[in-house]
């Protein structure tokens, strides 16, 4: 498609514009930043269109400036936008449909109306492959593999990166497209290093304070996870905590254990409430996009999402109610199996090769990646083998955490967090999540992804754990020497 799109633009002398979603994140940037600069090198007059300027990821992508008006008939790209409720901004309406082109990864399941639908364009000029984990990997094969150079393989390592939370979900050809990209030289470690940013601790107590009125309700063998935001609770979380949309912070439920169903729905906007739901390929594997798309939403098979207009207060419990039947019924018609506790051969193997890359983080190399993509293909678990899972009361006593840490120490700029607990609060903690002295201390590595001075956590029998900014963790037990505390 991108070929015929060069030849026509020359053909015609007419300028390309590329297009993405609102609230662009890694893929939408990088997948149209790549194409710019693909077409340019082409000798194609090329440019993203964005009526709001972008910044992030610029190390990698360049810093990308607002437009506000475009030539009549140019060539249009859009690109990871599904709808055009989803788009930036409209103006590739200034395009024919003939000179219209769409590239997405997102599904188009039963009958639902796609971008492409609405634009009235023909099936020539579309490209959704929901097989592909981002536009990124789709532009691995649609460009021509001689004309990427390392600044375009980077940003286009970037978009996959982005899009699969660092090789965490993978479709079938995810590696292989990978292994090209660094090939035709990426640098991966680089890349890899602009994907790992540092949370505020301002929000994330704001988060945490949240996630802790989350309700469980059993779904088969499993449990489901739901917590709702009314407009108030909204507000209030962006106001004292700036967290805006806190539906997109489902992320935080992921890798539960024995957990097949995350929801998180928030009044946003007063009487409207954002719906995020996720399902995991762990346990249950069930298609909550039919659930969105049932409301008129979309998504992926794991992972999307709904608006709902409500009219009364009594909205959120009703809305509660039926997700939880719903995601029930979708349990018990479409659940496979829970994966087997025994590792076969092929997951015992790629656990060695995921502990000694760290998650493939360090040592990547095209051959590693085409030998944990072997296994995979002869059946190596890599969703469950890849995830590092937690109790449902691990995570809430990280919230426990969390929640407490006081405005005065998370308002400062460079904050150093002290968590003195008292007896009585180990009592509580033990007593709510049955969990023991170790664990609470364990605790400390919440603050690895935290943007923080340093942290420490200290018991009341003086055993005390500490992190650095660096993300070095040191455990002193000495003062515990001698007292009669018994070590759990
Ligand atoms: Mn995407």
């Amino acid at each position: 498609m991108i070929e015929e799109i060069i030849k026509k633009a020359k053909k015609e002398n007419k300028k390309v514009y590329v297009y993405a979603h609102k609230f662009p994140d890694g893929d939408a940037i990088s997948s149209s930043r790549a194409v710019v600069e693909y077409l340019k090198s082409q000798g194609i007059d090329a440019q993203y269109v964005v009526t709001k300027g972008v910044q992030a990821f610029n190390q990698i992508v360049g810093s990308i400036p607002p437009t506000t008006s475009v030539e009549n008939d140019g060539i249009s790209i859009i690109l990871d936008t599904s709808t055009v409720d989803y788009a930036e901004n409209t103006l590739f309406k200034n395009s024919s449909p003939e000179n219209t082109y769409v590239i997405d990864h997102h599904g188009k399941v039963n009958g639902a109306v796609c971008i492409e639908d609405e634009l009235g364009l023909t099936s020539k000029n579309v490209l959704r492959d929901s097989n592909a984990s981002s536009v990124c990997e789709i532009l691995v094969n649609e460009l021509e593999q001689e004309k990427i150079n390392s600044q375009i393989a980077n940003m286009l390592t970037l978009g996959l990166l982005t899009d699969t939370a660092k090789l965490k979900f993978l479709k079938s050809d995810t590696l292989q497209n990978l292994s090209k990209l660094i090939e035709l030289g990426a640098d991966y470690k680089r890349v890899l290093g602009f994907c790992t940013r540092k949370s505020n601790l301002r929000e994330e107590v704001g988060i945490a304070q949240t996630l802790l009125k989350t309700k469980t309700f059993p779904i088969g063998d499993t449990f489901g996870m739901i917590l709702s935001m009314d407009n108030s609770e909204v507000d209030e979380l962006s106001r004292n905590f700036g967290v805006r949309s806190p539906q997109k912070k489902i992320f935080k439920m992921s890798d539960i254990k024995n957990c097949s169903f995350m929801c998180m729905l928030s009044e946003n906007t007063p009487g409207e409430y954002n719906v995020e739901l996720r399902s995991t390929p762990v346990y249950g594997n069930f298609n909550v996009l039919q659930l969105a798309t049932s409301h008129g939403g979309g998504g992926h098979y794991n992972a999307s999402g709904y608006t709902i207009r409500v009219e009364d207060c009594y909205s959120k419990t009703r809305l509660e109610e039926s997700l939880q039947q719903e995601s029930s019924g979708l349990y018990s018609s479409q659940a496979t199996d829970l994966p087997q506790i025994t590792l076969s051969e092929q997951d015992e193997e790629l656990l060695q090769i995921l502990d000694s890359t760290k998650r493939l983080t360090e040592g990547v190399t095209p051959e590693i990646l085409a030998r944990v993509d072997s296994l995979i293909k002869t059946g190596a678990n890599y969703d469950y083998t890849f995830k590092t899972f937690k109790s449902f009361e691990k995570f809430m006593l990280k919230n426990e955490i969390l929640s407490q840490i006081p405005a005065r120490i998370y308002s400062q700029r460079e904050p150093r967090v002290d968590i003195s607990l008292s007896l009585q609060d180990i009592n509580t903690l033990t007593k709510r999540y049955n969990i023991n002295e170790t664990e609470i201390l364990s605790m400390i590595d919440i603050f690895s992804s935290i943007n923080i001075a340093s942290a420490s956590i200290t018991l009341p029998n003086g055993r005390k754990t500490s992190i650095n900014r660096n993300g070095i963790i040191t455990t002193d037990i000495s003062q515990n020497k001698g007292d009669n505390t018994i070590e759990i």
